[in-house]
């Protein structure tokens, strides 16, 4: 398509040198050329790709070397609702790292374009005194900023052109990079559309924590990459203790509270490498790549001390005055080879921390498999824990 888009241009500008008569009429195919490619491009994009980053990159492509901008970017609409902020741009000046990528709705010429929902034409940089973002390494040239609209009053941020040479952005070319704008908008829509609906499906609404599924999902991934390269992985089961008691004494909805206090004390403390989801009622689980069964005792212990120590309401009318929780702990190549037992034995320890007094940590041994053949030991007598999600 590139190419012969080239040859086109090329065929239409020796007709031009040939018959200058005509040069009106190659002006026009040469826009509505330019145009049906453009919107070729955007929809190529979406049907390539549902990645933001992605369609970022191709948008660029296109204002690089179809339209021949020396400057874009897009700024979008946060969640907050009340900012935008720059998502993608390239040709940004030298100073870039010291300009301000986040505007307030109305604020400067990004913020006006988007509250007039109409766009700010700026045909010479160095006659415009207005807006504070030229005082920041732009000083001439052309500017274009088009608010990105669903329809009205349906912004979803701005997008923003610049060429170094003044009085470049002539009408039909406007009119056209706002048909393109519009295009722009409705797959950013839909592109965000779609991100949200996947991170609806993998979160664990009431903690913001990855729900089961998804940590299924990972796990698989995770146990394949663990054997792959022969690296350790290590599976952390944590409930709540007597989380029961909690809830009959200050009801389900101060136990929710506590679900995310718990959620979010232990994210806080893990990191970014391991995989944190709730698997169950007052369940959570941790895995951890790259961790052996010695070095995730140490995770595990900070993570009973943080909660131990975690001030949470009410929590002395809990049996011990204090809220805590009790860690399981099986590691792959060293417990189990087999991904599914994995699980399976960080529960059994588990159940055992719980029936040695709970508030601790239990790392699973060979030996359980044995007390699990004698049948008498005390965990097995504990309550089991319900996993469900
Ligand atoms: P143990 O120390 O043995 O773990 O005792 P426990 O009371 O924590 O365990 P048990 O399995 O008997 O009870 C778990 C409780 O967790 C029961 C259930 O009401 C509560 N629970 C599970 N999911 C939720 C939830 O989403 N919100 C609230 N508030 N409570 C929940
Ligand atoms: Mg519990
Ligand atoms: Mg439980």
């Amino acid at each position: 398509m590139a190419e012969s888009f080239d040859s086109l241009k090329n065929e239409l500008q020796e007709l031009q040198q040939k018959f200058p008569e005509i040069e009106k009429v190659s002006q026009n195919l040469n826009h509505r050329l330019l145009e049906l490619y453009s919107l070729y491009q955007i929809g190529l994009a979406l049907s390539t790709t549902l990645d933001l980053d992605e369609i970022f990159n191709l948008f660029k492509k296109m204002f690089q070397q179809t339209l021949k901008v020396d400057r874009f970017g897009i700024f979008l609409i946060d969640r907050s609702m009340s900012t935008l902020t720059l998502h993608s741009s390239f040709g940004l000046p030298k100073n870039s790292s010291k300009l301000k990528k986040s505007f307030k709705f109305g604020e400067d010429i990004f913020g006006k374009a988007l509250i007039i929902e109409e766009t700010i034409h700026v045909p010479d940089v160095s006659k415009e005194d207005s807006y504070q973002y030229f005082n920041r390494g732009t000083k001439k040239g052309s500017f274009l900023v088009i608010p990105l609209l669903l329809r009205k009053n349906q912004p979803v941020g701005v997008l923003s052109l610049y060429r170094t040479e003044k009085n470049s952005f002539k009408k039909n070319e406007i009119a056209l990079l706002e048909k393109i704008s519009r295009e722009i908008a409705k797959v950013i829509d839909k592109t965000l559309l779609f991100r949200h609906t996947k991170e609806l499906s993998i979160t664990d609404e009431l903690t913001g924590l990855y729900n089961r599924r998804y940590f299924n999902e990972r796990f698989d991934r995770e146990v394949q990459r663990s054997r792959r390269y022969k690296r350790p992985l290590t599976a952390l089961m944590i409930d709540i203790d007597y989380f029961k008691n909690y809830n009959d004494v200050n009801g389900h909805l101060m136990g929710d509270e506590i679900l995310k206090r718990v959620a979010h004390t232990l994210e806080s403390n893990i990191r970014k490498a391991d995989i944190l989801a709730r698997y169950g009622g007052e369940e959570f689980v941790v895995l951890l790549p790259e961790i052996d069964k010695s070095h995730s005792m140490q995770v595990a212990e900070k993570l009973r001390c943080t909660i131990e120590k975690t001030n949470f309401p009410h929590e002395e009318n809990q049996p011990n005055k204090n809220l805590t929780i009790s860690l399981g702990i099986a590691t792959l190549g060293e417990d189990s080879l087999e991904s599914r037992e994995l699980l399976d034995f960080a529960d059994r320890a588990l159940y055992k921390a719980k029936a040695e007094g709970r508030n601790r940590i239990v790392a699973y041994h060979r030996s359980m498999e044995q007390n699990k053949l004698n049948n008498n030991n005390a965990y097995l007598k504990s309550e089991p824990l319900a996993a469900t999600g």
